[in-house]
């Protein structure tokens, strides 16, 4: 199961103690050092990641404390900095502040903890008032914060519809994508993904009635959604025209249901398994649902020539 939502607390180290600590001989005056800065945490993208499942494994990370300060007034040593890897798409949002932490697609890193500072060792507190102060301070504890890490999927667009609209299969032809086709619905239960040159593709389990409010599976992936730049509306056409026109509503009154947002995203309206009517009617199809949205096109993953043109269709919408 992809696991795309983890809640995570990260703090950063805590900073050394002070030492307490004098020169020997008589008259000489405190050594003891300050000590070191805790680690602080840093988060970035890893491209090797595709889920956030070791992030429900293991929930709690800590960067390294800081060392103690020395004698001889040496500082402790800086804690280890503690570097945490994420999929792509992975959002940080701080729980008690609502703060969203985007790790960069680049693999930046982003400093979220700051590790807490050393303490002061009594070498700091001498005075004139005060030659042999045995003062010292506890290193001060790192920055901790909650996060609910969610993943997005990063495509640049996404088929949607509902199920068996034949929304994995174009995905397959359009891309070296391996997702399972099925004459069911609900075959596609986590969304796939698949590539054509630089534009990724996101294929969406299939949307029902009441996906918005939680039916069927619709709604986990709703937000994927979300941050697509273009939808494919996948509509079977081997059915009555009334029917498909019920099926196109059925979808887009889901996604604003969910977010009237997305209503606004471009949509290209894809009838679909055009070989199962005849030409005749393809063409009738065409021109009425023309009327509901102009950006139509139609195809059947048995007909080479129409994958093709809607390849080029395609690189072409996502590029305006
Ligand atoms: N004749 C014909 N059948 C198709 C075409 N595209 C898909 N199919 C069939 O339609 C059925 C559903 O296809 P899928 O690609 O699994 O549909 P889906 O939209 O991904 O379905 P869910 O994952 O359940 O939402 C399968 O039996 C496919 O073989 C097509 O262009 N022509
Ligand atoms: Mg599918």
């Amino acid at each position: 199961m992809l696991i795309d939502e983890a809640y995570i607390i990260l703090s950063g180290g805590r900073g050394g103690a002070g030492n307490v600590s004098f020169f020997p001989g008589l008259k000489s005056g405190p050594s003891g050092g300050d000590g070191g800065q805790g680690g602080n945490v840093f988060v970035r993208v890893n491209i090797n990641l595709t889920t956030l499942h070791k992030y429900t494994e293991k929930t709690k990370y800590e960067a390294s404390k800081g060392e103690n300060g020395g004698g001889a007034t040496k500082t402790g040593a800086h804690g280890m900095d503690l570097i945490l890897d994420f999929p792509i798409g992975t959002e940080l949002r701080e729980q008690s502040t609502g703060k969203i932490v985007i790790i960069p697609a680049n693999g930046e890193m982003i400093m979220v903890c700051q590790g807490g500072k050393g303490g002061h060792g009594n070498d700091f507190y001498k005075s004139p008032t005060n030659r042999s102060p045995r003062q010292a301070d506890k290193g001060q504890p790192g920055e901790v914060r909650t996060f609910k890490a969610v993943m997005r999927l990063i495509a640049d667009i996404g088929f949607i519809g509902l199920p068996n609209a034949g929304k994995s299969s174009l995905l397959n032809e359009l891309t070296a994508a391996t997702a399972r086709v099925a004459p069911y619905p609900f075959t596609t239960i986590e969304p796939n993904l698949g590539a054509m040159g630089d534009i990724v593709l996101a294929d969406i389990p299939g949307l029902i009635e009441g996906a918005s409010k939680g039916r069927g599976l619709g709604i986990r992936f709703l937000k994927h959604v979300e941050k697509v730049k273009l939808l494919i509306h996948c509509v079977a056409c081997d059915r009555d025209m009334a029917v498909m026109e019920n099926e196109y509503k059925t979808v887009r009154e889901e996604l604003g249901a969910y977010n009237p947002e997305l209503l606004k995203k471009p949509e290209l309206l894809l009838l679909t398994k055009s070989d199962l009517i005849l030409p005749k009617d393809r063409l009738l199809k065409l021109k009425t649902f023309k009327k509901i949205n102009p950006k139509i096109f139609c195809v059947s993953v048995y007909d080479a020539d129409a994958l093709e043109k809607l390849k080029d269709l395609l690189k072409e919408l996502s590029s305006t």
